[in-house]
């Protein structure tokens, strides 16, 4: 098996790293995670989001991510951080529903306004009609998982897939969150 060299760590990443892991354990959990992840209001990102970052991220299946999975996911976060801001048209910090179906667009999602408007009601969790920065990486990680799932299934790539009840059952319960 070859050999993987550690990526370096930025000294920012480590410092944040340490004070997040507030018990000393060397590994940050779902908990602590949460005190990390911030709105753009500064509210905190959900106990539930932080357990799928947590899961999207731990390689050692221990529940808890080790300073390297968290360096993994600052990069994630700040990519999509990136999207997020790219999206934002008009600096309200949150996305708005016209914001997001030119997000699915830009992003390369065809999907209709009827999705973006099912979508926006789904993780508009402050029922603002609009999404959070959580909000927004939840719905954009749902939008992949589910175009993965149909992909797969999509072998002619024509856009269309004939699912099986139990197949579809599978994969939607496996994209409930
Ligand atoms: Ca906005």
């Amino acid at each position: 098996m070859a050999y993987q060299q550690q990526p370096q760590i930025p000294p920012a990443v480590v410092q944040w790293f340490r004070s997040v892991d507030v018990d000393g354990t060397g590994t940050i959990s779902a908990i602590e995670l949460q005190q990390a992840l911030t709105n753009n209001d500064w509210s905190h990102f959900q106990l539930n989001t932080c357990y799928q970052m947590i899961t999207l991220f731990d390689r050692t299946y221990t529940g808890q991510i080790n300073m390297y999975d968290f360096h993994s996911l600052t990069n994630f976060l700040n990519q999509w951080r990136q999207v997020f801001d790219a999206n934002d048209q008009d600096r309200s910090g949150t996305i708005s529903e016209h914001e997001l179906h030119a997000t699915f667009g830009r992003i390369g999602f065809n999907l209709s306004p009827n999705f973006v408007r099912m979508a926006m009601w789904r993780y508009d969790t402050l029922n603002r009609r609009c999404l959070t920065f959580e909000g927004f990486i939840n719905c954009c990680l749902m939008l992949q998982s589910l175009t993965r799932d149909f992909q797969q299934r999509d072998t002619a790539k024509q856009g269309s897939a004939q699912i099986g009840y139990d197949d579809f059952m599978c994969m939607a319960i496996n994209n409930l969150k």
